[in-house]
This record gives C-alpha cells, sequence and structure tokens, in this order.
C-alpha cells in the first residue's frame, strides 16, 4: 500500500493517506478500498471495466461523475460549465446510459438537464465502478443500449476492531480546492463508514484574460450502518446528502442548488446451499431538488459573462424535484457448469415544479420488470452468456387536465460466446443483443413540442419505444 501519493502536472497537486489502525488488514474482496487500479483487462469478461475511483487521474476531472468518466476510453462529454456535464458513450447518452450508485439510480431534475445523474455523484468516495459496455447484461434495469455504469462503495472488512480510511487534498489552478474523507470504523459484527467530501473551483480566465463562467462549490456526506453476523451475511443502512452551486457560460441561468438525499437499504447472503448459492436485495430512496436562477450567481441580464451568457434582463427562478424509489432482488444459483442469476427490478419517480409557492406534478414513470441470465462454461476455453429481460413501463401525465398515460411491454436479450485461446493471454468474443427503452422525461416532457410536433407529450397513437439493436465480433 502506497503511504502518500503526488502528482504534479500543470497546476495539479494532490495527496492521498491511507489510513489503517487493523493490526492485520486482510483483504478477503478483490476490490477492498486502498487498492488502487486503473483501468485494466476485464475482470469477468471482456464487456465490463472495472477501476478504482480513488486513483488520481490526470487531467484532473471536474467535481463531478462525468468528467470522472472522460478518463475512461470510449466515453466523451456534453460540457455545461465547469462542472456537471452529460456523459456520452460510444455516441449515446441520456437515458441510454444506466448510472447507478449502490445499485440505486438518481434522476435529475433540470428539464435543461443541469443535473444530469452523474453530477449528484463524487466519484472518489466510491470504491469500485464497473462499465457494461452495450446491452450485454439485463440484471440492471431496462434499456442500458449504451451501456451501464455502476458505483459501489464496497462493506469494509475487518477481521478485528479497528478504523481504517482514506483522506485526501487536491489544490489546484483556478482556485480549485477539494477535501475527501472516507473513514470506517468496525469489528467482525460489523461496521460504521463516514464519507464527506467538498470541492470548490473558480472560473478560469480565457486567452484574452475574460472571465468564463465556470465556477462551482459542491459538498456530498455520506454514512453507512453495516451488520455482518457472519462472513456470509450482510445488512446494510446507508443515508446521504449533499448540495452544490454552479455557474454556467452557455446557459440563460446558473445551478444555485443542487440538493441531494438518498436512503439505501441492502441485504446479502452468499454460500446459502449446494444450488442456491445466493441472494441479495436491495432498496433505495433518491431525492434531487435544484434550483436554477439568472441573478444569485450573475447579474440577471448580463451580456458580458465571456460574451457567452444568454442575457434575461428579468430576475427569474425556477425550482423542480425528483423522486426516485426502487429496488431488486436477485438469486444466483449454481449447477455443474451453470450460473443462473434471476430476479425482479422496480423503479417509480415522479417529477414536480414549484410554481406559485404549490408543487405542481408532471410526471410519474413507474417500471417493473424481470430479468434472467445463464452463464455456460462449456469447457476451460469456451463460455456461452445468455439474457433475457421483460419490463412493463408506464407513465402518466399530469399536465393536461385529460390526463394521459403511456405504457410498453419492453423486451430485451443477448447472447455471447468467449473463447480463450489455450497457449495466450488472449479472448476472442461474439456478442449480439437487443434492447428496448422508453422515452424519459427529457424526451416527453421537457421539448417544446412532443413527437411529430404535436404539443402533447403523451400522444396516444404513437409508437412506444425507441429500439436498439447491437452486434459485435473481437
Ligand atoms: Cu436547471
Amino acid at each position: 500500500m502506497k503511504k502518500t501519493k503526488m502528482l504534479t502536472t500543470s497546476l495539479a497537486v494532490m495527496c492521498t493517506l491511507p489510513l489503517q489502525t487493523t493490526a492485520s488488514a486482510e483483504k478477503t474482496h478483490p476490490h477492498d478500498e486502498g487498492d488502487v487500479m486503473t483501468v485494466t483487462a476485464p475482470v469477468y469478461s471482456p464487456l465490463t471495466i472495472a477501476t478504482s475511483p480513488k486513483t488520481p487521474r490526470q487531467p484532473v476531472p471536474a467535481s463531478d461523475g462525468s468528467d470522472y468518466l472522460k478518463t475512461i476510453p470510449g466515453f466523451s462529454q456534453i460540457r455545461n460549465g465547469g462542472t456537471n456535464g452529460d456523459p456520452v458513450f460510444r455516441g449515446m447518452f441520456g437515458s441510454r446510459l444506466r448510472l447507478l450508485t449502490n445499485d440505486g439510480e438518481m434522476l435529475g431534475a433540470c428539464p435543461a438537464r443541469m443535473d444530469a445523474p452523474s453530477s449528484y455523484i463524487s466519484p472518489e468516495s466510491y470504491d469500485v465502478l464497473t462499465l457494461i459496455k452495450g446491452p450485454q447484461s439485463v440484471l440492471w434495469g431496462p434499456g442500458n443500449s449504451a451501456g451501464t455504469l455502476r458505483f459501489e462503495r464496497l462493506p469494509p472488512q475487518f477481521t478485528q476492531a479497528g478504523v481504517k480510511g482514506n483522506v485526501s487534498l487536491l489544490a489546484a489552478s483556478n482556485r480549485r480546492w477539494d477535501k475527501n474523507a472516507d473513514i470506517s470504523v468496525g469489528n467482525e459484527q460489523g461496521y460504521l463508514r463516514l464519507t464527506g467530501n467538498t470541492s470548490r473551483a473558480n472560473d478560469y480566465k480565457d486567452g484574452d484574460n475574460r472571465r468564463v463562467p465556470s465556477k462551482w462549490d459542491k459538498w456530498n456526506s455520506d454514512i453507512a450502518l453495516g451488520w455482518t453476523p457472519d462472513k456470509d451475511t450482510l445488512l446494510e443502512l446507508s443515508a446521504g446528502k449533499g448540495d452544490g452551486e454552479a455557474r454556467y457560460a452557455g446557459r440563460g441561468m446558473d445551478g444555485s442548488q443542487f440538493k441531494r438525499e438518498s436512503l439505501g437499504l441492502r441485504f446479502e447472503k452468499s454460500n446459502i446451499g449446494p444450488l442456491l448459492d445466493k441472494f441479495e436485495a436491495s432498496a433505495y430512496y433518491n431525492y434531487a431538488d435544484h434550483v436554477m436562477d439568472n441573478f444569485s450567481l450573475r447579474t440577471p441580464g448580463s451580456m458580458s459573462m465571456g460574451g457567452m451568457g444568454m442575457g434575461m434582463s428579468m430576475p427569474m427562478a425556477m425550482r423542480l424535484d425528483r423522486r426516485t424509489v426502487g429496488g431488486r432482488m436477485m438469486t444466483t444459483w449454481l449447477w455443474q457448469d451453470y450460473q443462473l442469476q434471476t430476479g425482479a427490478d422496480t423503479q417509480l419517480n415522479t417529477h414536480r415544479s414549484l410554481d406559485n409557492g404549490r408543487w405542481d406534478k408532471d410526471a410519474r414513470f413507474d417500471n417493473y420488470g424481470l430479468f434472467g441470465e445463464l452463464t455456460w462454461e462449456a469447457s476451460a476455453q469456451n463460455k456461452v452468456i445468455v439474457g433475457t429481460r421483460l419490463d412493463r413501463a408506464q407513465v402518466d401525465n399530469f399536465t393536461t387536465a385529460e390526463q394521459p398515460s403511456r405504457s410498453a411491454t419492453l423486451p430485451a436479450g443477448f447472447l455471447r460466446v468467449e473463447h480463450s485461446v489455450a497457449s495466450l493471454p488472449l479472448m476472442v468474443y461474439a456478442g449480439v443483443g437487443y434492447t428496448t427503452r422508453f422515452p424519459d422525461y427529457w424526451e416527453l416532457f421537457s421539448p417544446t413540442y412532443g413527437p411529430g410536433g404535436s404539443a402533447s407529450a403523451v400522444p396516444g397513437a404513437i409508437a412506444a419505444t425507441i429500439d436498439t439493436f447491437s452486434a459485435s465480433i473481437r
């Protein structure tokens, strides 16, 4: 384990200090915190990449999940000021790319996507980041034609009472100043983990020495309480809060509030028996409360913000929120050379806007899914993986008096064959995947016009889904 790390390129300085007070720091999990991993060869499959978000990266990413993802090949970003960009993977973004934190989803509230899901994520407070490329897994919700990103905090492992964790500081140009702390105390019976971070940066100056609005200031704080009565059982309760503000050069308003409230519960039981190997279940509540305005972080109507701000002369503000509640359960079965993972998941989310002191609900999305994924180890060199899932999705529109709703049944599936060459560190695979996706809030509600130029976001006669077909051979 490295004691202190220091990186200096241009004007960035970062130092990380791992703490450990237990006498024997036995690590049973391959991704246990403190292990520094970089983007490496596949861990589970050629379509999965696992990396540690605690690894320092250059150039230093902004405070959010999106800029961080740019350090992984295949990702780009729709920039949104200094922070809170929207990640794009292989040209696809939005609800084509699912972002999960501890297996829960946090959907933003801003109709203009100032708060993409990644803007609520502070990557360094997680232990593992896993990317599953394309529709080559059905375990993590419907759609995901671009892929699935999972930010996970792993339960800290203690073989005796002790304290461990990480503290890191980052200073860089334009008054960038980040503080991160991740401390766990526990013993064999359980643990208490506290993570907290703040991140701030000032506007930068362009070549003409003019300030470009790009400043941000954010904080996040999370707590997890785990009970591990034996090494195969875990029950964890977690809660978190955060907030921030960000100035945007390319928008008519700035983001003056990005409040987050999260609650989570997870249960895992491993090594159950010869046939049923594992049972896991989790539930989450994520709440985003967003405010944008043109007066708290700028002067209304000012066109001088680097020459790029769109001037609105009247002071204006909008406040919006979204409540996302969901859960999943999954069982893992083992029989001879077969592994079957099967389960169900659900998500309900409600979007509202504050209008004259009253919260008005405009949209409610419901989704229920069933999934199964079978892996067959045909031989030491050959593997066949097949998966299928079926979802029922519905949206209720509260913006019109008739309240039309729209629903669809969404099938998805994939098949992949993997062959490892015995004499070489080489794997060849061929995969084919099909997935269907229900349109998201930004497609249905925030455009000025609905599909086909109609005024309604939910016309009954329009076909329900956008389909994706993908195939790859490598
Ligand atoms: Cu906004």
